[in-house]
């Protein structure tokens, strides 16, 4: 038996999560979690990394002595590093409105479509590629001689080792996903220096071991090694994805609902950068093919302006709203800033002619309908893009705890959706470090393991095809 931390840190929350790994089964508990609040200061929007790293410290140090660490994270955000490897600064939110712009002027030298066909990657404002570009302007950026990605820079404050992970690297817009290496040419055109990141590490890599510091810090005796993981978050989540097989979709449920596929091989035709699917590197050459719906941050939002302390109440009394009444856009980059959520969810619905959503609970119905109406959308168009025909929708992340969403995703689907992990970040996390221990053989034992382990709940579609359709006709006419 192998004892495992995970390091997952959300949007929303951070965790440390315990995975024991034994010939008969894999065991995941919670160690420690831990709010991740967003701070705004008279510069803009930031993460408090520092806070996070606390929290990380005090999660190994609940977890006790484990076999090795992996830590992953939300995407495309940065540390910057001076040449004495001190941080630069808090990292930027990648909400931070600093891109607004920005990228018109990046297609002016790399035209989005060859940006697309050399790199995959779908347009977001906050590609780190766009943020790079805003930040050539600032103070700052002169004195950088390294850039660590979020999950890379918690690893180099505990290990002291710098490298840039493959999964993570490959939401900068940097890397072109057929070598699966650094872009020099989209680099050397936009004028970003790529020496500024450490070498590419591999998810299974070794990451160095906990310094000394590090060791007293959390109580922990060493030699503890840190293993690079998937560690971009939903790299680990989709390698958690508990599929046989290839004929499925999967939707990680979180702060973001990403929707998409599993393929062999990136798509970077013209069509599929017109429908802005991303192609992301997963773990043993694949490839995250998907589409970034905003998810239950809309949800986020609303519960933070109405201060309501019981989600489940709200679901509840949203369930009993009649049905796709009103639907939003929920792929709609127009929602992507903090803030006035309840409003701007109602002024979509006026501005389509839609019923203005009232009460929470309209309001919440409304989100689950649109958010349903986008996993339908992505899925259906990512198969026909891919061409790849699926069977079964793995919805995997928080959202799983949200029966209400599971049942509409099912019904928009018209496919059944198996629900579980939860914690499948945690899981894919740990499975990478089982791995590289010789405990699990590949991507498929691994999710058969968790097929095998983890409580999964199945919703079957009810059959009412004609009314999402119709309420898809609503925010397609416009
Ligand atoms: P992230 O990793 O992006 O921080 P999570 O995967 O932790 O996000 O998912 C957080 C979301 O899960 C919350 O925004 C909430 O909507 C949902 N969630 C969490 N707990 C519950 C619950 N008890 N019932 C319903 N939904 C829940
Ligand atoms: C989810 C996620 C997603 C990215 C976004 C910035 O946590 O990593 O895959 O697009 O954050």
């Amino acid at each position: 038996m192998k004892s495992y931390a995970a390091v997952d840190l959300g949007a929303s929350s951070g965790r440390v999560m315990v995975g024991r790994v034994g010939p008969d089964g894999l065991e995941l508990t919670e160690a420690h979690r831990f709010p991740n609040r967003p701070v705004r200061v008279p510069e803009g929007l930031r993460w408090d990394v520092l806070g996070l790293y606390a929290g990380v410290l005090e999660g190994l140090r609940a977890a006790g002595q484990v076999d090795s660490v992996g830590i992953d994270s939300w995407a495309v955000d940065y540390g910057l590093l001076d040449a004495d490897g001190a941080l630069l600064g808090n990292p930027v939110h990648y909400r931070d409105p600093r891109t607004e712009g920005v990228a018109e002027k990046v297609w002016a030298t790399v035209p989005a479509e060859e940006l697309y066909a050399a790199t995959g990657l779908q347009y977001a404002p906050f590609n780190t590629l766009y943020q790079l570009a805003a930040a050539r302007s600032s103070a700052q950026l002169p004195y950088a001689k390294r850039l660590l990605l979020i999950p890379d820079l918690l690893t180099y404050w505990l290990t002291g080792e710098q490298g840039t992970e493959l999964t993570n690297a490959s939401t900068t817009q940097l890397i072109d996903p057929r070598t699966r290496d650094w872009s020099h040419d989209i680099a050397s055109r936009l004028g970003i220096d790529l020496g500024l990141f450490a070498p590419l590490r591999q998810p299974g890599d070794p990451a160095g071991l906990l310094r000394g510091e590090v060791l007293e810090e959390t109580g922990l005796s060493g030699p503890v090694p840190v293993t690079a993981v998937g560690s971009h978050d939903t790299a680990s989540a989709v390698a958690a994805v508990p599929a046989g097989g290839e004929r499925f979709a999967y939707i990680c449920t979180g702060t973001w609902s990403l929707a998409g596929l599993e393929l062999g091989a990136p798509v970077l035709t013209e069509e599929s950068r017109a429908a802005n699917f991303t192609n992301e590197l997963g773990l043993d050459g694949t490839v995250r093919y998907l589409r970034n719906i905003m998810g239950l941050w809309l949800l986020q939002e609303c519960v933070r302006a109405w201060g309501v302390p019981d989600l489940g109440a709200l679901l509840l009394d949203a369930s009993k709203v009649p049905a796709l009444r009103s639907v939003v856009d929920a792929g709609d980059a127009a929602f992507l800033a903090p803030g006035r959520m309840p409003e701007r969810i109602a002024e979509a619905c006026r501005a389509s002619g839609q019923p203005v959503p009232e009460s929470p609970a309209e309001i919440t119905r409304c989100i689950l309908d649109s958010l349903a109406l986008a996993h339908r959308r992505a899925i259906a168009e990512a198969q026909r893009l891919a061409d790849h025909p699926v069977d079964v929708v793995h919805v995997v992340g928080g959202g799983t705890r949200n029966a209400l969403l599971c049942q509409l995703t099912a019904d928009a689907c018209g496919l059944p959706v198996v629900a579980g992990p939860t914690e499948a970040a945690a899981l894919g996390n740990v499975l990478v470090q089982a791995r590289s221990h010789g405990l699990v053989e590949d991507l498929a034992d691994g999710r058969r393991l968790l097929t095998r382990t983890q409580p999964l709940t199945r919703y079957e579609p009810r059959g009412d095809a004609a009314r999402w359709d119709e309420a898809e006709a609503r925010l397609t006419r416009r």
